[in-house]
C-alpha cells in the first residue's frame, strides 16, 4: 500500500504519534493524579489495542529513515520480537483493565512502558 518509502514513514511515525498520545494519556492515572475511572481506561485500552497492531506493516525494506535505524532490517527476528514483546504487553494491559484492579493495571501499564522503551533503545534513533 506504500508506493513510496515517505509513505512508510509517514503511516508509522502517524500511528507511533497516536500510540503515544493514547497510552501517555493514562500517565496522570496510574501516577494517582487523576481518579481511576473504569471505563474510560478500558475505552482508552481499546484503542491502543488496535493502534498497537498498525505500525509493523509500514516498515517495508528501504525505508530507513531519521529515525528507523538500519538494524530493523539487519535484526528482522529481533524487531519481530520486540514488536511481539509490546503488543504481548498491550494484550495484558487489556485484560488488566477489564479486571478494574488498578494494581493490576498500573503493573501492566509500566510493562507496556518499558516495552515501547526497550525497542526504541535499540531501533529508533534518540530524538
Ligand atoms: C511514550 C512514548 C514512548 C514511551 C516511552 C516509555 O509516551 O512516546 O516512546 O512512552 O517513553 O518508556
Amino acid at each position: 500500500q506504500f508506493t513510496k518509502p515517505k509513505q512508510a514513514e509517514e503511516y508509522r511515525e502517524a500511528v507511533m504519534t497516536l500510540i503515544s498520545s493514547h497510552f501517555g494519556r493514562m500517565g496522570p492515572v496510574m501516577k494517582g493524579q487523576k481518579p481511576y475511572d473504569k471505563a474510560e481506561i478500558q475505552a482508552n485500552v481499546a484503542i491502543l489495542s488496535t493502534l498497537a497492531a498498525l505500525p509493523w506493516q509500514a516498515f517495508p525494506e528501504g525505508t530507513q529513515s531519521e529515525y528507523a535505524l538500519a538494524d530493523i532490517w539487519k535484526d528482522p527476528a529481533g524487531f519481530k520480537a520486540a514488536q511481539e514483546k509490546f503488543t504481548s504487553a498491550v494484550a495484558k494491559l487489556s485484560a488488566a483493565a477489564d479486571t478494574g484492579d488498578l494494581e493490576q493495571i498500573k503493573k501492566s501499564y509500566g510493562a507496556v512502558g518499558a516495552s515501547c522503551k526497550s525497542c526504541h533503545d535499540v531501533y529508533h534513533e534518540k530524538k
